[in-house]
């Protein structure tokens, strides 16, 4: 080393990795982020959106532990027992198309990032319980998982239908709505197609109207955006049931043999509409292309026309049919309704802005009320029809229900949710398909029905599950559970979303003793659940959250938990950016947590991310300077060395407030102190970490002048050094929540024993609180005509109004007008007069 550039003095070095490795240990071996369950303390418990493996944690990963670590140990602090447990979602594409180009088992690639993404959580520090830990992709997980499904089946909420779904080629399976994005798959990009296909649903719309009423009860709990997504989602509309008898003699009408459906044709069609009041408006009904109501309705001549329609239809995603500024497309179907109020005969159209899963698949259309109507009218030589309306949508109601014309109806956008995936790494479907019985259920004794052990090419899609391919005929072939006949298993795995549907509640049972007979013992989520606070990604914002509530009103239904809503407060996290874009491996730009703690140690990471900005702003990574704050953790480790002796059971803590002096140097620490807890606190419930973050840098400042200066002259020495250790300690605690090993280390040095995580909150006193007071001047027209005091933080409106009621001001202004009056908070108002206009 060059003498010329002393070293760093050996005892104020940089946090470093020994220090980190250190208090890991100790915090694993002392169990210190166990949850006790022992009743002792009240219980809170914390869940994070447990994450994927697909590689190392990434800056998204970072960034949420970092936060939810802060949570986590500011209510340890506070005198909780936090649960705060740790698993992964770890069936899913990623890892079998891997396993597919390594020619391996998924369970490999999972396994192995699973590895990895658990050190790099331990070397972040985050006060997981890992007595806790589960994987979705073990046997002993998704047994339960299996289990769930049969629960539902036995109800009636799932259910087997053929329906027209999103097919990705490339990928070879369905996709629900949301994971086609502009026509494409979301994870491949390759354009969808539909398909009909038998598909395994679960009823979510049975509980329609709960998913929505019971949102009430989370208003301000979760963010606004969120619950506008999920209620968006459900999308639940009222209106009424309008219908309109088939004309008889609606046209010519070919061989029924021409035409599917024109034998069964119905003899009215029924609308959903949620203006009832317009009906009278209604000029012609116009329904989904490619739904079953056009084929039944349609007049053979135009059959052909209706088929070109009906592909076209199907090749446009659902998000750009409703688009209200697209032109929709039409055919005339050569049938006629009579108007229910009127008489008339309407044509009947099928119009591809008509979506067949909607309300009825029918609307009346009402060009003189509805844009839409107006347009497709237009285009199509259409009457414009009436303008008028019955007096109100309740009325109208009432008419048609005493005219036997149609019903109240409640329609919702929610779809029932499609499980069913034609991949293999994911939880088998557990029924059996029998010749003689049908659909049967596995046994729950036989659960879980494991994955057979498929790799490398048998992996390979090929338009239907790799387990009914030949290479899973083992596996597959077994006798019927009820009849012993020769039958097959379903070869469909379930959406890894049945997987994440439920882990909460599972972590409330795991640790010393998991049970192996249930999914989850009622009584353990009894004392948990509902999670306090659920940390995560607002891409999660609908379906997952949807689906988790959905499964815990089921299990509520079914006995199994007391709460109806699995989370009462959300809180959902910004996006880490770099460089101003989305950082992603897909573009190359995406960051390793590993490599970042590499380079930065773990302190420096999860501070940078907090103090980037508030938890709900995207980050961009490239504009954070690690480097800053750790240097800011390396002077906290200088302060902690600089103050003196634990002070004995004798002497005089820095809680004996008579020895500081107001007006001292001591007591304005002590009060800066004070306010900074108190203020951390309220900050800390509204989840503004950020700027605790900077409080505490600020409080370091005024701890480190103060410990440099030591007291004025004539100032108790004593007082002064207790206020010091006073304000570092209290650094050092709310440093915990942030930058924890650094916390631990200046901790230990200050003489305390023990672990800081172990400390309780400071205790603020409230004597210490009060603001300061100063004086104002009061000018008028640059003339002090009074003097007000005033606390050193008013704000300027309090000080204008004071200032304008002094006397002073009063009789400086009598006659004249105030034309503008300019604060400067706290110490000066100058009122601003001219000759009052006679
Ligand atoms: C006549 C009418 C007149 C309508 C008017 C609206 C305004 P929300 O609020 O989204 O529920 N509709 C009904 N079923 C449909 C389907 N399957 N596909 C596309 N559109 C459908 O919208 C309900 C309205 O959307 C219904 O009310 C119907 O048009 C249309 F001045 O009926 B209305
Ligand atoms: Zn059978």
């Amino acid at each position: 080393m060059d003498a010329a550039h002393p070293p760093h003095p050996a005892a104020h070095p940089l946090p470093t990795r020994e220090i980190e490795d250190r208090w890991q240990r100790y915090w694993a071996e002392h169990g210190t982020f166990r949850a006790r369950d022992d009743g002792a303390r009240p219980r809170r418990y914390l869940l994070t959106m447990f994450p994927y493996p697909s590689g190392d944690l990434h800056m998204g990963h970072a960034e949420v532990f970092a936060l939810e670590d802060v949570v986590a140990r500011y209510w340890r602090l506070r005198g909780y027992d936090v649960l705060n447990p740790i698993g992964w979602d770890s069936f899913g594409l990623p890892a079998e198309n891997a396993a597919i180009r390594r020619g391996e088992n998924p369970a490999v690639f999972t396994e192995t990032n699973i590895a990895t993404q658990a050190a790099t959580a331990h070397r972040y520090g985050v006060s997981f319980d890992w007595s806790r830990r589960l994987e979705t992709h073990r046997p002993e997980y998704y047994r339960w998982t299996q289990w769930l499904f049969l629960r539902l089946l036995e109800r009636g909420l799932a259910y087997r239908a053929t329906a027209p779904v999103n097919w990705c080629p490339a990928d070879q399976t369905v996709l629900a709505n949301e994971q086609v994005v502009g026509g494409r798959c979301e994870r491949c990009g390759a354009a969808v197609v539909q398909r009909e296909l038998t598909q395994w649903f679960v009823r979510v719309t049975a509980y329609a109207d709960r998913l929505l009423d019971d949102m009430d009860a989370l208003e301000g709990a979760w963010p606004a955006r969120v619950l506008t997504m999920q209620r968006n989602w459900i999308g639940r509309s009222t209106g009424a049931r309008v219908r309109f008898a088939v004309v008889p003699d609606g046209g010519p009408r070919a061989t029924a043999s021409a035409s599917p459906g024109a034998g069964s044709r119905p003899d009215h069609v029924e609308v959903f509409t949620t203006r009832p009041d317009t009906l009278p408006g209604a000029t012609f009904v116009a329904v989904a292309p490619d739904g079953s109501l056009a084929a039944a309705l349609c007049a053979p001549e135009h059959a052909e026309a209706l088929a070109r329609h009906r592909e076209a239809a199907l090749a446009s995603g659902e998000i750009e049919r409703t688009n209200a500024q697209r032109p929709s497309t039409g055919t005339f179907l050569g049938t006629w309704v009579r108007h229910p109020v009127t008489g008339e005969r309407l044509p009947v159209w099928a119009a591809d802005h008509v979506l067949p899963g909607y309300g009825t698949g029918a609307v009346m259309g009402v060009p003189a009320h509805d844009d839409r109507d107006a347009r497709f009218a237009a285009a199509y030589g259409l009457p414009v029809g009436s303008g008028e309306t019955w007096p109100g949508v309740e009325d109208a109601i009432t008419r048609l229900e005493a005219d036997g014309a149609g019903e109240r109806a409640t329609s919702y956008r929610l779809r029932d949710w499609l499980v069913s995936r034609q991949r293999y790494w994911g939880a088998p479907v557990p029924v059996v398909h029998c010749p003689g019985c049908g659909v049967v259920p596995v046994p729950d004794d036989e659960l879980p029905v494991r994955l057979p052990d498929l790799a490398g090419d048998d992996l390979l899609p090929r338009g239907r599950s790799p387990l009914a391919s030949p290479a899973a005929d083992a596996w597959r072939r077994v006798p019927c559970p009820r009849c012993g006949a020769a039958a097959e298993r379903d070869p469909d795995t379930l959406d890894t979303f049945v997987d994440s549907s439920w882990y909460f509640l599972r972590y409330c049972s795991l640790g010393d003793g998991t049970p192996d007979d249930v999914p989850f013992r009622p009584e353990d989520a009894r004392r948990w659940m509902p999670a306090a606070q659920y940390v995560g990604g607002v891409e999660h914002a609908i379906l997952h959250l949807l689906y988790s509530r959905f499964v815990t009103k089921f299990l509520h239904d079914e006995g199994w938990v007391d709460v109806v809503e699995p989370f009462a407060t959300l809180l959902n996290q910004g996006q880490v950016r770099s460089g101003g874009r989305a950082m992603s491996k897909s573009l190359g730009n995406g960051v390793d947590l590993g490599e970042q703690l590499d380079r930065h140690g773990a302190d420096a990471v999860r501070l940078a991310m907090v103090y980037a900005g508030p938890p709900e702003d995207d980050v961009d990574w490239a504009d954070v300077d690690a480097g800053a704050v750790r240097r800011f953790c390396a002077r906290v480790l200088r302060l902690a060395d600089g103050v003196g002796p634990v002070p004995g059971p004798g002497e005089s803590g820095p809680g004996a407030r008579d020895a500081v002096v107001p007006g001292s140097r001591a007591h304005a620490l002590r009060r800066a102190t004070h306010r900074t807890v108190h203020e951390a606190q309220d900050l800390l419930d509204r989840s503004r970490f950020n700027v605790v973050v900077a409080r505490v840098m600020e409080l370091v400042t005024a701890a480190r002048r103060a410990s440099e200066d030591g007291p004025a002259a004539g100032e108790d020495a004593g007082a002064h050094a207790a206020a010091v250790r006073e304000a570092v300690e209290a650094v050092v605690v709310l440093l915990s929540l942030f930058a924890p090993h650094t916390a631990e280390e200046a901790w230990h040095r200050l003489g305390r024993e023990a672990s800081v995580a172990d400390a309780s909150w400071p205790v603020v006193d409230p004597g210490l609180l009060a603001a300061d007071e100063v004086e104002a001047a009061v000018q008028v027209d640059g003339k002090v005509r009074a003097r007000v005091r005033v606390p050193a933080d008013v704000d300027e409106r309090a000080l204008e109004d004071l200032a304008l009621a002094t006397t002073g001001v009063a009789r400086a202004t009598a006659g004249r007008e105030v034309v503008r009056v300019v604060v400067r908070a706290p110490h000066v108002v100058n009122v601003v007069t001219r000759a009052a206009a006679s």
